[in-house]
């Protein structure tokens, strides 16, 4: 009887130990909607004045993204983030309205009653940029008020953050900025390096891994994934990264979907050099 209850127990450790790595290689895919004027765009390294309209219609993205397999939407109102407000919230609603799987906002977020209004909307999680470096104390607020549903994004260049649209500059590192909220709560940190962003370049592995290994939040990593082989950078970079986002490789179909879910999702690689050839 003893042996028996040793070995489902054993059984059942060894299923324990199996999902717990399963779940440490399995990265989220967070594809961005960008929110300018009511359209889906992606920016050049987030100039405003070098927008390319994808999707005039968010909701119909938003509901393809979600078909294609995708467990999460990233969405960024990036009129807001210049403003200091929401302003695209119209092309928001309409989104939660058409998808059930869980979404992420930034851009404009910068006091308590837009975070309470947002989550109470059926946002799972608000982003907060600006705020963390101009007001750190709403960020401590939020996330403590709504645990698991606050991430914090980082934006830097150079290693700088910058803020208000990417607008302006900084002298606060974006390592730093990362730890000081350590025991905040906060649910995520959004890594991004702005020059790599809409750059079709790849993404900064190294400055993320340096990042995620920093820290004990998670991290999602963003801007600049360009192949299907810079998913399996980062998901091969040594430290644990909980997703990554990508916006502009997936509008112009530079990488598969299905291809980059699976590949997150701890499958064996494709060839190198991208697709698998067509049967
Ligand atoms: O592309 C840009 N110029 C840009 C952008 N994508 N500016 C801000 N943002 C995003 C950030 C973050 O998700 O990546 O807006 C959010 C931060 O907004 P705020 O208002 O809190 O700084």
């Amino acid at each position: 009887m003893r042996a028996l209850q040793f070995v489902a127990q054993s059984a059942k450790e060894t299923d324990e130990r199996r999902q717990r790595k399963q779940r440490a290689s399995h990265m989220i895919l967070y594809p961005a909607i960008d929110l300018k004027d009511g359209n889906c765009v992606r920016l050049y390294k987030g100039e405003m004045a070098q927008a390319t309209v994808f999707n005039d219609d968010p909701a119909a993205q938003a509901r393809a993204f979600e078909e294609a397999g995708c467990s999460w939407l990233h969405l960024v109102d990036l009129n807001g983030a210049f403003e200091g407000a929401p302003v695209n919230g119209a092309a928001v609603e309409a989104i939660l309205s058409e998808v059930s799987v869980p979404t992420q906002l930034g851009g404009g977020i910068r006091d308590m009653a837009t975070v309470e209004r947002w989550l109470a909307r059926g946002l799972t999680r608000v982003i907060l940029g600006t705020a963390a470096v101009e007001d750190p104390a709403l960020v401590r607020e939020a996330a403590r008020a709504f645990p698991g549903q606050v991430a914090v994004g980082v934006d830097a260049r150079g290693g700088r953050v910058a803020t208000r649209g990417w607008a302006e500059e900084t002298d606060v590192q974006a390592v730093d900025l990362a730890r000081s909220f350590e025991d905040a709560g906060v649910a995520a940190i959004i890594y991004t390096d702005i020059n790599r962003d809409g750059a079709m370049r790849g993404p900064n592995v190294q400055a993320t891994a340096a990042l995620a290994n920093a820290v004990s939040i998670p991290v999602i990593a963003s801007g600049g994934v360009a192949s299907l082989d810079d998913l399996i950078a980062l998901r091969t970079c040594g430290a644990p990264l909980d997703g990554v986002i990508s916006g502009r490789a997936l509008y112009d179909r530079a990488i598969d979907l299905g291809e980059a879910l699976s590949i997150l999702r701890g499958a064996e690689p494709p060839p190198r050099g991208g697709r698998r050839p067509s049967p």
